[in-house]
């Protein structure tokens, strides 16, 4: 069962584990309930002496039938939010450090990667940006602060399993391991106007070495 992109992120088997995990449970309740709705529906049909019963729910063994499935709910949801939990403070919780910073603009329709340069920081001189291409380093947290200038977009990373709604008049900081070069698609995963569907870019992940050949490339003089 492969229905998922490769996973080329160090959390993204803790992704996909949730996301099974969710799957197995609700598939198992899924067929169950269904199945039990469709043999009710042919037990008792309306046949010739089967007189229908008024059901008031007020005896304990009726009560019994709403309670006890509400509470298999609740304890699954539990379980759910306290696996999700490790793995949301892990994705979301304290950040690596890094020294790959990254500021990703999003507006209608494409994606802005500007890099902060030899100096480190964002808006001087040596800063570089890049249209609908995200370079990165394997093996070496990327850090990544997103921005939007019109509407509410989404940033997403399916290979990294990384996806972060971005919101005009904020910046929302995410980070992410790549443990394989390649190009990866980012997609927008907010419908943001009448060109969402053309709002695509590219993560180029590069091994070590050809990352460092970029840099040199992208700033000569360092
Ligand atoms: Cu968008």
């Amino acid at each position: 069962m492969n229905w998922f992109p490769e996973n080329v992120s160090t959390y993204g088997a803790d992704i996909d584990a949730l996301f099974y995990l969710i799957y197995y449970i609700v598939g198992f309740w899924f067929l169950l309930t269904e199945g039990a709705l469709l043999y009710f529906v042919l037990r008792y049909r309306r046949r010739p002496g089967q007189r229908a019963e008024y059901v008031r729910g007020d005896t304990a063994t009726q009560v019994a039938w709403v309670l006890v499935p509400a509470v298999i709910v609740l304890i699954l949801d539990l379980g759910i939010d306290a696996a999700g939990a490790r793995v949301w403070e892990t994705i979301k919780g304290e950040m690596p450090e890094t020294e790959i910073h990254v500021r990703v603009t999003a507006k209608q329709f494409n994606w802005d990667m500007t890099y902060p340069g030899p100096d480190g920081k964002f808006d001087t001189e040596d800063d570089r940006t890049i249209e609908n291409m995200l370079h990165v380093p394997v093996n070496q947290p990327v850090r990544a602060t997103l921005r939007a200038t019109d509407v509410i977009h989404s940033f997403f990373l399916p290979h990294v399993r990384l996806k972060q709604d971005i919101l005009p008049g904020r910046e929302i900081d995410v980070w992410f391991t790549v443990t394989k070069p390649g190009e990866y698609e980012i997609a927008c995963a907010e419908l943001c106007g009448f060109g969402h569907y053309t709002m695509q870019g590219w993560l180029n992940a590069h091994s070590e070495a050809d990352y460092e050949a970029w840099v040199q490339e992208s700033w000569p003089a360092a």
